[in-house]
């Protein structure tokens, strides 16, 4: 059984004061453009694309993930890999152990060299990496984003995990409810250039601009750069300057589990609300000891899956990654490139103690 964050119209945006992100990559303008742009299926301009060309054998599909030692990409990047196994390519994963965007750089370089057929990244940052996978694509590497996109320049197309605007939303719904709507809240983000967190907290703020959360403060967003020890750290500094913060929201799966170790072991257990985005093997323990009441997430290994049928799908001229073109994704079935070259993924899901022992990832 999974609990499935409810279905809800997308929002009308129009009026609202454009809360713009200063660097490229989807960001939360992007997407309210996307919502008022014309539907898939539209695409006059569209370069050809061949939707019966065969995937190509052999295709080399490299990951290049934010960082290695992160579960979360581990599980994503084997789903891309093993969809690369079933179209009869070769994948593979390279990356920092720091979530930098410079040390991506050094990685994309690389992979030109190797003359790889696509370059599948979750980008550290959206305009450091741009000039480097541009040099990628004037080289014929086709490049797909997934999971943290690039400046559009920067990729062909980027598979997101799920609404930027739903997970910004529905984090902010699920703490809310914990504290009956009123406290100071923080949240612990990832880095502070990461193109989704950026992009979920915009989301974040301007739902508690909304008249029922006039009685929650955020009051800070720190960074705990995908590191577990500085999410750690942050944790506890959070709480020094703010003995009585009522919640956390960490929309990474690294920020979750540091900051549900730090709360589990301290007097705030139970009493500081904390939720976001992780992966249940991660936070099964939080959820049973009372750490944590619910969070949520999408299942990476079906991202990295997508990704790696969209890098093929490039790479074999079924797609070019204009709005309205359709790709096949294995077991997924089918799915449409739309506006600015994205690919949505689904809906996250919500865990709790209902559900967390249903799922092993
Ligand atoms: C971390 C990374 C990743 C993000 C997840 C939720 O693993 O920051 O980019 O999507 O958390």
């Amino acid at each position: 059984m999974t609990t499935r964050t409810p279905w809800r119209p997308v929002a009308l945006l129009a009026g609202l004061v454009l809360l713009t992100s200063a660097c490229g990559g989807t960001t939360k303008s992007d997407v309210q453009q996307q919502q008022s742009s014309a539907p898939a299926g539209t695409a006059s301009s569209a370069p050809a694309a061949d939707p019966n060309a065969p995937l190509k054998q052999g295709l080399k599909i490299a990951f290049l993930p934010k960082q290695v030692n992160n579960p979360y990409f581990t599980i994503a990047d084997k789903g891309g890999m093993d969809a690369a196994r079933e179209f009869g390519g070769e994948g593979k994963e390279v990356g920092p152990s720091d979530a930098s965007a410079s040390s991506q750089v050094s990685y994309i370089n690389t992979l030109i060299q190797q003359k790889q057929d696509a370059i599948v990244i979750s980008a550290n940052d959206p305009n450091a990496v741009v000039p480097a996978l541009k040099q990628a694509r004037a080289a014929g590497i086709k490049v797909v984003s997934y999971d943290s996109d690039t400046a559009p320049e920067g990729r062909d197309i980027f598979v997101n995990q799920a609404s930027a605007e739903d997970l910004g939303r529905t984090e902010v719904q699920l703490l809310a409810k914990q504290l009956g709507n009123k406290g100071k809240i923080a949240i612990l983000s990832a880095t502070p250039n990461a193109t989704n967190q950026n992009t979920w907290i915009e989301f974040m703020k301007d739902e508690l601009s909304k008249p029922e959360y006039k009685d929650m403060e955020l009051v800070k967003v720190a960074y705990g750069n995908d590191d577990d020890q500085k999410s750690f750290t942050e944790t506890q500094g959070l709480l020094r300057s703010y003995p009585d913060l009522a919640g956390i929201i960490s929309p990474t799966t690294v920020g979750i589990a540091a900051a549900a170790r730090y709360l589990s072991d301290s007097p705030y257990k139970g009493k500081v609300k904390l939720t976001g985005l992780g992966t249940p093997n991660q936070l099964r323990k939080f959820v049973k000891d009372g750490t944590i009441e619910a969070f949520e997430l999408w299942n990476p290994a079906d991202l990295g899956y997508l990704a790696s049928y969209a890098a093929a799908a490039l790479a074999s001229g079924q797609i070019t990654g204009a709005e309205g073109e359709t790709f096949k994704a294995g077991k997924l079935g089918d799915y449409p490139v739309g506006a600015k070259g994205e690919v949505l993924l689904g809906k996250p899901t919500v865990f709790d103690k209902s559900n967390i022992d249903d799922f092993d990832f």
